[in-house]
């Protein structure tokens, strides 16, 4: 399997409760390496444009509220099978169904506050990389 990149969200739930560490220690602990992370705060426009895919779900209202009420840290993650790797390190999207150790499992309290965000195939993980960085502002590792 080749080195892979996926873009990575720690969410507002996440990020107020002071969980930042202990995420990105997870990342690390499974050998993904960090090469890009910033703390922003959404605009309402960056969140919808983010979720386009889900705005006719019942939930998006409720999603782009939630991802606009507090700063977030967005990072990309490189590693082998990086994407996958990172969907197992998160646990499912509902924290009550995630497995034990997972990071929903762990610092998630609900279906709509679930902590953190992982790209779901390469096509993703490359369009939400492109909308928060741009390539001089990855860092691939030189030792
Ligand atoms: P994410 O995109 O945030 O990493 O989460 P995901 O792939 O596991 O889940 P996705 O289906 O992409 O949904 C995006 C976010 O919308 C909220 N959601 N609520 N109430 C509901 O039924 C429902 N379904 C999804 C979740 O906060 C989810 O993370
Ligand atoms: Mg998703």
């Amino acid at each position: 399997m080749a080195i892979e990149r996926t873009f990575s969200i720690v969410k507002p739930d996440a990020v107020a409760a002071n969980h930042i560490g202990a995420i990105y220690a997870r990342f690390e602990s499974a050998g993904l390496k960090i090469v890009a992370s910033k703390m922003v705060h959404l605009s309402r426009e960056k969140a919808e444009g983010f979720y386009a895919e889900h705005k006719e779900r019942p939930f998006f209202g409720a999603l782009v509220d939630f991802m606009t009420s507090g700063p977030i840290m967005v990072q990309v993650l490189e590693g082998e099978n990086a994407i996958l790797a990172n969907r197992e390190i998160m646990g499912a999207t509902n924290p009550a169904e995630a497995a034990r150790g997972t990071l929903r499992s762990d610092f998630a309290t609900s279906i709509d506050e679930n902590a953190c965000h992982g790209s779901d195939a390469p096509e993703s993980a490359a369009r939400e990389i492109a909308y928060f960085f741009g390539e001089d502002e990855i860092c691939p590792r030189t030792r």
